[in-house]
């Protein structure tokens, strides 16, 4: 451990420049990490950005955004189109997600050739290869877990908003403390406390306006048990977000006997996306593999280009079915 943070220490004082860039619609787990990383690099005396899409739709994020402008927290963010630092003296630290095509600049690697990555998903053969330094661990709940840790191992102080922005990416990754989660996740979160992480924010930062839940709710309703132990969600043919169709299937994990739920969904014009979450036992990556996506054995993912949802859950069926 002690040696990968030494690893990426060298990196940093290689370089000037840091651009920080997660996955694409960017997820309170790996806002949390950016912010996280972004005061590591403070604390080095180096400058960084952290790379956001234009407008974020994510309610959270949003909302993450102003308590840092309220409390005067400045950050440089920028977006794709934006990236001005000078190939020689920048690095690239890619977090929460080691995919190409899930990138929020999927082409980053043409355009910076040094890069590191930070990422607590399963590797796959989409992998980003061509990397100096890759530090994975699947064994933790989340990328800002993971750099809670480094926080930790730096003895670096953090704003208490940061924080909070932190605690909340591991609740989210989390489900609440219910997967993914070790002595170490809350040994990360008891930190995260002890720098100022307030509840009470965090709680702020995740509600949800009364439409959206009634929607959710609507659908949570109109799911099925495909079988003894796993629920399905089919939504219409509106489009959603990638995180309103996961926070479906962890509601459906709340229902005796569902131990595995999928939702599937429209998030984009011709893209049909699948959300699957397992209380522990049932491997939902496995599925989600099959379907061309990944994820983990409790959370996992995939998009497919098609504008026929049915047909998309007929094929899940019969991979259930085998
Ligand atoms: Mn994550």
């Amino acid at each position: 451990m002690k040696q990968i943070y030494e690893q990426i220490k060298e990196q940093i004082d290689n370089h000037d420049q840091f651009i920080i860039l997660a996955h694409k619609s960017i997820d309170l787990d790996a806002f949390g990490s950016a912010l996280g990383m972004y005061e590591i690099l403070k604390s080095y005396g180096k400058s960084a950005v952290i790379v956001m899409e234009n407008h974020p739709k994510n309610r959270s994020i949003q909302k993450s955004m102003q308590l840092l402008r309220e409390k005067q927290i400045n950050i440089e963010y920028t977006t794709k189109d934006k990236l001005i630092f000078p190939k020689e003296k920048a690095l690239v630290i890619i977090l929460d997600t080691n995919k190409k095509e899930l990138l929020e600049v999927p082409n980053i690697l043409e355009q910076y050739s040094d890069c590191i990555l930070l990422d607590h998903h399963i590797e796959s053969e989409n992998t980003l290869n061509n990397i100096i330094l890759k530090y994975i661990d699947n064994n933790a709940s989340s990328t800002s877990e993971m750099i809670t840790r480094y926080l930790k191992t730096l003895k670096i102080e953090v704003p208490s908003e940061v924080a909070t922005i932190l605690l909340t990416g591991i609740v989210v990754d989390t489900n609440n403390f219910n997967i993914k989660t070790t002595s170490k996740t809350y040994e990360a979160a008891a930190y995260l406390m002890t720098l100022g992480a307030s509840n009470i924010e965090k709680q702020t930062l995740l509600k949800e306006n009364r439409e959206d839940y009634f929607t959710r709710q609507d659908f949570v309703k109109k799911s099925t048990m495909v079988n003894k132990h796993m629920a399905l969600c089919v939504m219409d043919h509106n489009h959603y977000q990638n995180h309103q169709l996961a926070l479906i299937a962890e509601d459906l994990l709340q229902f005796d006997a569902v131990e595995a739920s999928f939702t599937i969904g429209f998030v984009g014009k011709k893209l049909v996306g699948i959300s699957a979450r397992s209380v522990g036992e049932i491997d939902v990556e496995k599925y989600m593999r099959a379907m061309g996506g990944g994820g983990h054995k409790t959370d996992a993912a995939c998009v497919i280009h098609t504008s026929n949802i049915q047909k998309v859950k007929r094929k899940l069926l019969k991979l259930i079915q085998e």
